[in-house]
């Protein structure tokens, strides 16, 4: 072989490298429905990724490939490259994660923003020390409460089988007096029909997915909390790509990460309307149920602060509590 020719070998060779290395296929796993809003902004996310790059990702809904709780095992171990979690449900792991869904600790889309300013970086280095990266996190609507019966007052809840979401759902129940249960989204409809629970808390977007109308008459608006998701990537995946569709993903991310705040917005709207249109009750909660969440509130906060230590107490000063 002339030298000529081994040197086109080997660039033939590097090039096929290269494109395999580019053109790869990845799994994206999260535990929400196609409808919902935060996977309607994945999609646009995966589509300006896959518009601009090689690179090929396949979406699976409805924990359809992992369930909640394992998505960040999941990516950490590579079944899928991409994964969305709901963050507090991991809130055990780290008092970090379920800042966010202490009740009134900063309530709406604009207190939210700020907490997450505030936590990103201390949340980014858990996930690094895990070997992910977060690429972009999107909040929730207010999460309100679903009953059977009217909730006049707070003891309304005493006794009631109620469904929880994380540790803090299942803290808040249980000093409402409720019996918590934790049930994942994609398992609402089916708790709800074996009466394992008979009320919950969780956004009016969730309702919709769930059907709520189907089995709750009430809707309670409390906006208590925006409970958040993170969509994140496995490092060692990631750090494979080239710098180019590296970019790419970070840029699509940011984007996301914006756009998917405006729809959490325009859903809690849309949504709020619908459980209406399907029949529900849906009312504010009365003066003396938002005193006691208020308070519950402010016990979850202190709860949190004794877990958290120093870094907790700073992060709640730099949100002005
Ligand atoms: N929906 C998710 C978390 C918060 C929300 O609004 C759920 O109910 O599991």
């Amino acid at each position: 072989m002339t030298k000529r020719a081994v040197a086109f070998g080997v660039a033939l060779a590097l090039s096929a490298l290269g494109s395999a290395a580019s053109a790869q296929s990845w799994n994206m796993a999260t535990p929400y429905p196609d409808t919902n809003f935060h996977t309607q902004n994945i999609k646009m996310f995966i589509e300006e990724i896959e518009a601009a790059t090689p690179l090929r990702i396949t979406l699976h809904t409805n924990a359809s490939l992992l369930r909640m709780p394992e998505i960040m095992r999941g990516v950490q171990t590579r079944q899928a490259q991409l994964g969305e979690i709901l963050l507090s449900a991991y809130g055990n792991d780290d008092p970090m994660f379920r800042v966010d869904s202490i009740p009134f600790l900063a309530p709406g889309f604009v207190n939210g923003i700020k907490l997450w300013h505030a936590s990103r970086e201390a949340i980014e280095q858990r996930f690094e020390d895990r070997g992910l990266i977060v690429l972009y996190s999107v909040p929730w609507p207010g999460q309100g409460i679903y009953t059977k019966e009217p909730m006049a007052t707070p003891d309304a809840l005493n006794g009631v089988s109620f469904r929880a979401y994380n540790a803090a759902t299942a803290r808040l129940a249980e000093l409402m007096g409720a019996i918590p249960t934790t049930v994942q989204a994609a398992e609402i409809p089916q708790a709800f029909a074996t009466g394992i629970v008979s009320a919950m808390i969780t956004s009016a977007a969730t309702g919709v997915d769930s059907q709520a109308w189907d089995f709750v008459q009430y809707y309670y608006n409390t906006r208590a909390m925006n409970t958040r998701n993170v969509v994140f990537v496995n490092a060692q995946a990631f750090n494979g790509l080239d710098a180019e569709t590296q970019q790419v993903i970070r840029e699509a991310a940011a984007r996301a990460e914006i756009r998917g705040w405006m729809m959490s917005a325009e859903a809690e709207e849309l949504t709020t309307s619908r459980l209406a249109e399907e029949g529900m009750t849906v009312a504010n909660a009365s003066p003396e149920v938002m005193e006691a969440l208020i308070a519950i509130g402010t016990q979850m906060a202190e709860e949190w602060v004794a877990e958290a230590g120093d870094e907790g107490r700073a992060l709640l000063e730099a949100i002005g509590r």
